[in-house]
């Protein structure tokens, strides 16, 4: 099992997409063991992508997932990575084929309305610094999982 810490950013909740997103990681599978409406704070951004910090554009990234609530969610899988990404699509919208989060709701890259980790070593490593391990429920049961896990 691999777990992957998605973010359902700003702009996403703001447009009324949040549940829209959910359904999407939820209907391919992926299991749910942590989620919760926060406000990431400065200190938290820049931790998270500390990896951008000499990129240019990292001051507008660490603004745009402070500048408003998001939805940040822990979800475990066979190749959750992968398919989380896959999912969310590619990470300039206009890119991103139809069918996936940002294909089908997106345009421009700092616009992108969601994140996913992209190895099982960051969503280890995410998921912690987005959850302490008692918001954290992992290794329940879903009475579907033998029909989604082999
Ligand atoms: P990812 O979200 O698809 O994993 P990363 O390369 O990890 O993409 O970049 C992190 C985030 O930084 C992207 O989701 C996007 O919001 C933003 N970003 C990446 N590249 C650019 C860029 O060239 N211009 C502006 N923002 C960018
Ligand atoms: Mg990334």
């Amino acid at each position: 099992m691999e777990r992957t810490l998605i973010i359902v950013k700003p702009d996403a909740v703001q447009r009324g997409l949040t549940g829209e997103i959910i359904k999407r990681f939820e209907q391919r599978g992926l299991r749910i063991i942590g989620m919760k409406f926060m406000q990431v704070s400065q200190d938290l951004a820049e931790k998270h992508y500390d990896v951008h910090r000499e990129r240019p554009f990292f001051n507008d990234l660490v603004s745009y997932i402070v500048s408003s609530p998001v939805v940040v969610m822990a979800l475990e899988g066979t190749s959750a990575i992968q398919a989380a990404r896959g999912t969310i699509g590619a990470t300039n919208p206009a890119e991103s084929g139809a069918g996936t989060i940002r294909g089908d709701f997106g345009l421009e890259i700092g616009r992108n309305l969601v994140h996913g980790s992209d190895s099982p070593e960051n969503g280890e490593i995410e998921v912690a610094n987005f959850f302490t391990d008692d918001e954290l429920i992992s290794g329940w049961n879903r009475n579907t999982d033998s029909w989604i896990f082999e």
